[in-house]
Formats: C-alpha cells, sequence, structure tokens
C-alpha cells in the first residue's frame, strides 16, 4: 500500500471515529488545539478610524428621524468593519457616538455593563447618576458604575454629542447581564450637583470607609477642566515616555487602580512633531482624539485624526503616534479587565 493511500485510510478511520463522538456532544482536542491555544493574539478586528465630520451630519439625521426617548438612547453605533453587526468597535469593547437633542430626555435606566461617556459637545448637558446630577463639557470622562441608574438630558438650546464606551460584551460573554427600566423618564435625585466630586474627588474620602460603587470609582465626573491643564503641567516639567507619550490615568481615588473595573481609560498629550516609537499590547483599544491632529500607524495603516475622530486599535497590532499639532487623546482599552485576569501583555520597541 503506498504513503498517500494509507493516510487516506487513516483520516478516514479517525473521521469516523470522531462522527461516533459529535452526537454525543464530545470532540478530539487534537483538531482544534492549535486555533484555541494561538502561538501570539492574531485580532479579528480592523484598526479603522472613524471621521466626526462624516459621523455628526448623519447623527442630526438620527435627530429627525426619531426621538431619544423613542430610541432610548440614540446612537449611531461605531462598528467595527472586519465584524458587521456585531456592535462592537474592538472584540470586548462597545463604543458609539450618541446625540441628545434639546429638551430631550434619555430615560432613566440600569445595567449591568458599565459604560462611560467622553464629551465632545456638552454644551451643559447633563447625566445623572445614581441620585446626583453632573454638567457635561467637552473632555470631560462621565462614568455610569455597574448597576447605576442613569438618564441623560439637554435643557439648554444646543445637541449633546459624547462618544460612549461600554463593557456589555465583557459582561455578555459571562451571561451575567441584567437590565431594569426606571419607572418614570428621569430619576429622583437625591444629591446636589458637585457632590460626589466634593466628596471623593478633592483629595478627600469620608472618615466612615465606603464604596458606594464597589470596586468602581465614585468620582463619576472626571472633568477635562482640571484633567487638561493637570496633564500639560506634568508634560511641561518631565520627558514624555517613547512609546506613550506624555500620558495619565484616570484613577479610582479609593485605591489608586483604574478608574472602572473593567475599562482602563488615560490621557495623553503629543506635543507638536513627536512621534512615539511602536508599541503593541494585548488590549484592544478605542481612542477619541480631543485636541489637534495625530497621524496613527496602526498594523501598518496610517491614518490622519484630527478633533472627535475615533480610532480603534485591536489587540497586538503594532501602534505608532505622530501629532501633526499640538494634541490631545483620550483611550479605552479592556486593558483594566485583562490585568486583573492576569493576561495583558505589552511589548515596546
Ligand atoms: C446605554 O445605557 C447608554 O446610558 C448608551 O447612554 C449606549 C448601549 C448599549 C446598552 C446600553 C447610555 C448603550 C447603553
Amino acid at each position: 500500500m503506498n504513503i498517500a493511500v494509507a493516510d487516506k485510510d487513516v483520516a478516514a478511520t479517525r473521521q469516523k471515529f470522531y462522527d461516533r463522538l459529535s452526537p454525543r456532544a464530545m470532540a478530539p482536542l487534537w483538531e482544534v488545539l492549535k486555533g484555541l491555544v494561538p502561538e501570539q493574539p492574531k485580532s479579528k478586528f480592523a484598526a479603522h478610524l472613524w471621521k466626526f465630520a462624516e459621523a455628526r451630519p448623519l447623527l442630526m439625521e438620527a435627530g429627525d428621524l426619531l426621538t431619544a426617548e423613542e430610541a432610548e438612547r440614540r446612537v449611531l453605533v461605531l462598528e467595527n468593519p472586519a465584524m458587521p453587526g456585531a456592535s462592537r468597535i474592538t472584540a470586548t469593547m462597545y463604543a458609539g457616538y450618541q446625540l441628545i437633542m434639546p429638551g430631550e430626555i434619555a430615560p432613566a435606566h440600569r445595567h449591568t455593563a458599565s459604560a462611560l461617556r467622553m464629551v465632545l459637545e456638552g454644551n451643559g448637558g447633563y447625566t445623572a447618576v445614581a441620585g446626583e446630577k453632573t454638567e457635561m463639557q467637552r473632555g470631560d470622562l462621565v462614568i455610569t458604575p455597574a448597576m447605576s441608574w442613569h438618564d441623560h438630558g439637554q435643557e439648554n438650546h444646543k445637541p449633546v454629542i459624547w462618544v460612549d464606551g461600554l463593557d456589555l460584551h465583557m459582561v455578555n460573554f459571562y451571561e451575567a447581564a441584567f437590565m431594569d427600566h426606571f419607572n418614570d423618564k428621569s430619576q429622583i435625585l437625591s444629591k446636589p450637583v458637585g457632590y460626589s466630586e466634593a466628596e471623593f474627588g478633592s483629595g478627600f474620602a469620608p472618615m466612615q470607609h465606603r464604596r458606594p460603587f464597589g470596586p468602581t470609582s465614585p468620582i463619576f465626573n472626571y472633568r477635562y477642566a482640571n484633567a487638561r491643564p493637570a496633564l500639560l503641567q506634568v508634560a511641561s516639567a518631565g520627558e514624555p515616555d517613547a512609546n506613550l507619550g506624555h500620558a495619565l490615568r484616570y484613577i479610582n481615588p479609593q485605591d489608586g487602580g483604574w478608574a472602572m473595573p473593567t475599562i482602563a481609560t488615560w490621557l495623553t498629550y503629543l506635543p507638536k512633531g513627536f512621534e512615539t516609537k511602536p508599541i503593541r499590547s494585548t488590549d484592544g483599544q478605542a481612542i477619541v482624539v480631543l485636541e489637534g491632529e495625530v497621524t496613527f500607524e496602526i498594523d501598518g495603516k496610517t491614518f490622519s485624526a484630527s478633533e472627535s475622530d475615533v480610532a480603534s486599535v485591536p489587540s497586538w497590532m503594532w501602534k505608532k503616534m505622530r501629532a501633526s499639532k499640538d494634541a490631545i487623546i483620550f483611550t479605552m482599552s479592556d486593558r483594566a479587565a485583562q490585568e486583573k485576569l492576569g493576561i495583558y501583555r505589552e511589548e515596546r520597541k
């Protein structure tokens, strides 16, 4: 018998065996092992840039099509082009551009997924979280912890637009998602504006230790009016990290860790002309340009980003950034979750 025939016999014999396994809900590991445990990450998602100049008119059109109340949340989901229909910007993150028109309310609800908003056009719109309202201005990072009631609105005469980031795919992966709707459009307010910032965000904490939102930061508006000057002052007196630029993390003041348990958030200042050295990491990132202009080189592709554009940087793709104008960018990623699970890795050139 020649070798080819022998191989065919072996393959057929094995297949016959496999055919007896599948009706019993079993399968041979050796046929799938390499795919289950790759030698290194190979993301199924694409590096991509969403241009705000294209998104904004479409978002305003959506504003004419339906109300925020009808929609519950009027959002244009940022769909990773490699995975249309998945509502994912990266493997684990959901992101979208959300619009609230003057006088509208996006009704109160709560869910297991944690959310953040990076405000693009604040115009004094508000988010209420767990009984407290906060006004939204461009660059503010507003957090809604897991299972906290939240509603949004605009009492001013201009639209409000922000980028949402949610960990909902992580929650859904664990099949751990719950959601409730409040019995009114707006939740009942029990605290004055600025309360949580005063209590936890001023270098103070209550004498009696408490964690009102468990592992999530009790500050729910990290205001750009504080963050921007801090970032620039730190940058003015120090050297930028060669791979990261001047970067500062948003922290939970209760433990110094990331502000959210699943989503890592940080701000980066890239001075005009500065170019980062390549870095790759296992977290999937979404980057919002707040100021200036940045050229991203991700996985060998070049993207020119300006204000309010959003980029996706999937896991383990080399990334380089260069600022053609002084730039401040906001990054969110699943790094916070990966670090807790002990799987985060990065490599620098
Ligand atoms: C959500 O609650 C908001 O509160 C935005 O603004 C987007 C996407 C999926 C599930 C819940 C919000 C969301 C969301």
